[in-house]
């Protein structure tokens, strides 16, 4: 596996899983973390993630959830520009949520440098942002689109086919310029999957991690934590943590999460448990 990963003039070392804190400048989120155009409690929420041992803060303007209400661009870049032009001074990197390039621009010019792409550089125009910056990028592998992805997923091997998917998207970006060091893959948990599928993709994470690409898991409050235990969307903390767990001993290099701080104890203890240095 790599050693570091590259986000613009961050390098972050790969000795330690990182955490992914997430920021939802949304009014619609599906945890109902969303902050909507809130900048001050944006910041806040934002120092504290830092405090409580984040690693990388993810800033997102629009809900992917499950028949979310499509939002354009120019408003999703009145929602994540001033958080993350706030944000810099933080000294960790700010990845923007978004699979438009015209988002991704704006972003990158306000001091992202992350580019975190649910739909991995698919959108006209994303590929060439990407490769035209010095930017991070994680590809995630989705199965339609948020509007329709829950409609039937099928595969006939999701492990497989997902990482077909994630090695074709990944030699794509390689071709275009984008350095190894700075690409990251993502399962996609959620997205146009039942939750078999994504309890077949946890188990199977090794090989995707076999990439040797780090590997971002996000299974934080998602609805395949309420199905295996029964909670509502508000109650899935421990199974958020649970799952982050899981994920970082099935390979994850990188776990994207609403509840830093448990994470970031129960990964202490893990990390110590597994002989890991939490250093980093
Ligand atoms: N999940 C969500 C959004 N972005 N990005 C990556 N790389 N991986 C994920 O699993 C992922 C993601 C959905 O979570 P959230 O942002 O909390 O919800 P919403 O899209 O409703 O704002």
């Amino acid at each position: 596996m790599q050693a570091q990963l590259h986000c613009g003039h961050h390098r972050l070392a790969l000795v330690r899983p990182l955490i992914m804190g997430i920021i939802n400048a949304t009014p619609d989120s599906f945890s109902g973390d969303g902050l909507a155009q809130d900048v001050e409690r944006a910041i806040s929420q934002a120092r504290g993630f830092v405090e409580d041992g984040a690693d990388i803060l993810d800033i997102g303007g629009e809900s992917t959830r499950p028949g979310a209400t499509p939002v354009g661009a120019e408003e999703e870049v009145r929602r994540v520009v001033p958080v993350i032009e706030a944000l810099r001074e933080l000294d960790v990197p700010l990845s923007i949520d978004t699979f438009k390039p015209q988002v991704m621009r704006a972003a990158l010019a306000a001091g992202a440098t992350l580019i975190n792409d649910i739909n991995a550089l698919r959108t006209p125009g994303a590929l060439e942002v990407a490769a035209a910056s010095d930017a991070g990028v994680c590809l995630m592998h989705m199965q339609g689109t948020p509007q329709t992805m829950q409609d039937k997923p099928t595969y006939a091997d999701v492990v497989e086919e997902v990482k077909a998917f994630l090695d074709a998207r990944v030699d794509l970006c390689r071709a275009a310029g984008i350095e190894r060091d700075r690409v990251v893959i993502d399962p996609g948990f959620g997205f146009g999957k039942t939750a078999e599928h994504n309890l077949q993709l946890l188990q199977g994470l090794e090989r995707l991690a076999e990439s040797g690409y780090p590997v971002l898991v996000g299974l934080s409050r998602k609805s395949v934590l309420g199905t295996l235990t029964g909670r509502k969307v508000t109650e899935r903390v421990a199974a958020s943590v649970a799952a982050a767990i899981a994920a970082v001993a099935h390979g994850a290099s990188i776990v994207r999460v609403h509840d830093v701080a448990a994470t970031r104890d129960a990964l202490a203890v893990w990390c110590m448990a597994a002989k890991l240095n939490i250093q980093g």
